[in-house]
């Protein structure tokens, strides 16, 4: 279980986080992963980097232990995914893939299920030809749905019965459900092949049981082999928490997890969030507690070379998009009291306008530029206009709040502020009308 990696954790709150200390963790981390079936190289290459961080200068909101949590979480989101899943809303075709029992049946109809909920038309075709109940299984799960479903409940041969599905099937999101074996046979992977081929899909899913232990990396690398992978759905994760098949089946393939599922009901899908994923498996429910500190810590950082105004055209930059996002910006802006003021940073699609010339302009300059923008006369203003694409009259802009800011940061004292001149400072960099 992954959430041995917990007591590794515990340990570093005991006595001196030393090297000897923090050596005796790597093990335990090692051997917690070990146990969960991740794979032995996989092991060494995650430990390998915990141990040359482990000792980097500490954020001050920080501790050692959190940040060594940090930095495991980093490491196994690197591969399982750093962020939340992207999924598009646009017509597709899905190919579900995965062994015998891995939940690609039931799996499919939940996605179907998801789509239905995001107002697209799903439809589900049942390609598996092998298993005795598997037509009457999709075509029930589609019927408690209210989703079209095709299947031939006669057809022996997977291939006609696509064809003719792909001949008849309207819709959005065309969900293909296949057959599992025991263990990977030479006909399985012929069969998921011709399905590819004529198919065509746009997402290749490979559906990974929670409780798969060693196996997943054999099985994650032939199917990857056969298809290329795009995606992976971890299954089952309400009944188990262990996670290590899933991780060695992302590092197999580069694939990412899309989905977990949590549950046997139609409902029971969720968009992989990476956050939310590792408590799970960690067993850690304050997590993303953890996680925040280290955010706000980074931002903290960037504050403070904000304000002793040693900063960039692209520290600028980044400042006034973060201000968009409310990003950084903003956390300087709470910092100093005033909660979310950034929420009334102007109108935002003429900013985002702005943004994305004085963005073009950034680039067309070159790095001594960029360094140091007193250098940049009239010739040069009309070489970055032209290069960019922008008007002089934004170049002029872009230079002129980059001073202007630059000059303010400069005074700028986050515990002195007072209300009225964080206003003043928003309307002086143009983002406050
Ligand atoms: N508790 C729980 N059960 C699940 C989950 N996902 C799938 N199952 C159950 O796992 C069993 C197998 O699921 P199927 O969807 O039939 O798996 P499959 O990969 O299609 O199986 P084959 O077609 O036989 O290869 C079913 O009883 C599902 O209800 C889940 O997230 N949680
Ligand atoms: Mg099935």
């Amino acid at each position: 279980m992954l959430s041995k990696l917990r007591e590794a954790f515990d340990k570093l709150t005991r006595g001196a986080a030393d090297k000897a200390a923090v050596e005796e963790v790597v093990k335990d981390i090692q051997r917690a992963l070990l146990s969960s079936d991740v794979d032995v190289k996989l092991v060494l290459q995650l430990t390998e980097n915990i141990r040359k961080h482990a000792f980097d200068p500490l954020p001050q909101t920080m501790t050692r232990k959190e940040h060594i949590i940090k930095l495991v979480y980093d490491e196994l989101v690197k591969i399982m995914g750093e962020k939340k899943s992207d999924v598009s809303l646009k017509s597709k075709k899905v190919l579900m893939v995965g062994l015998f029992g891995s939940g690609k049946t039931s799996t499919s109809a939940k996605l179907a299920r998801f789509y239905q909920k995001k107002g697209l038309k799903p439809a589900l075709v049942c390609c598996d030809t092998v298993r005795p109940a598997a037509y009457e299984q999709l075509q029930q799960l589609a019927q408690k749905i209210d989703v079209p479903f095709y299947g031939e409940k006669f057809e022996k041969d997977p291939r006609k019965v696509l064809k003719n599905a792909l001949h008849v099937t309207k819709a959005d999101v065309i969900i293909v459900d296949s057959s599992g074996r025991n263990a990977l046979e030479k006909d399985l992977i012929d069969e998921i092949r011709d399905l590819n081929h004529i198919l065509e899909p746009d997402e290749k899913i490979l559906v990974i049981p929670s409780d798969i232990g060693q196996a997943a990396k054999q099985q994650a690398a032939s199917f990857h082999d056969a298809l290329n992978i795009t995606d992976v759905i971890v299954t089952k994760t309400d009944a188990t928490a262990r996670g290590g098949g899933a991780l060695t089946a992302c590092h197999a393939t580069g694939a990412k997890i899309k989905f977990i599922t949590i549950g046997e009901t139609m409902e029971d899908l969720q968009q992989y969030d990476p956050e939310k994923y590792m408590a799970r498996i960690l067993g850690m429910p304050d997590l993303e507690t953890l996680l925040d500190k280290a955010k706000s810590s980074i931002d903290e950082k960037k504050a403070i070379k904000m304000v002793t105004g040693d900063f960039t055209l692209e520290d600028f930059y980044e400042q006034i998009e973060g201000v968009q996002k409310m990003g950084p910006m903003s956390q300087i802006i709470e910092m100093a009291g005033f909660g979310k003021l950034a929420n009334k940073a102007g109108n935002v699609d003429a900013q985002a306008e702005k943004m994305k010339k004085w963005k073009y302009a950034i680039q067309s300059m070159t790095s001594e530029e960029r360094a140091n923008t007193d250098i940049i006369n009239s010739s040069r203003i009309r070489r970055i206009a032209a290069g960019s694409g922008c008007r002089e009259s934004d170049v002029r802009e872009l230079l002129a709040n980059y001073g202007k800011t630059k000059k303010l940061m400069k005074n700028f004292n986050p515990n002195k502020l007072k209300r009225g001149d964080m206003a003043s400072m928003m309307r002086q960099l143009g983002l406050k009308g």
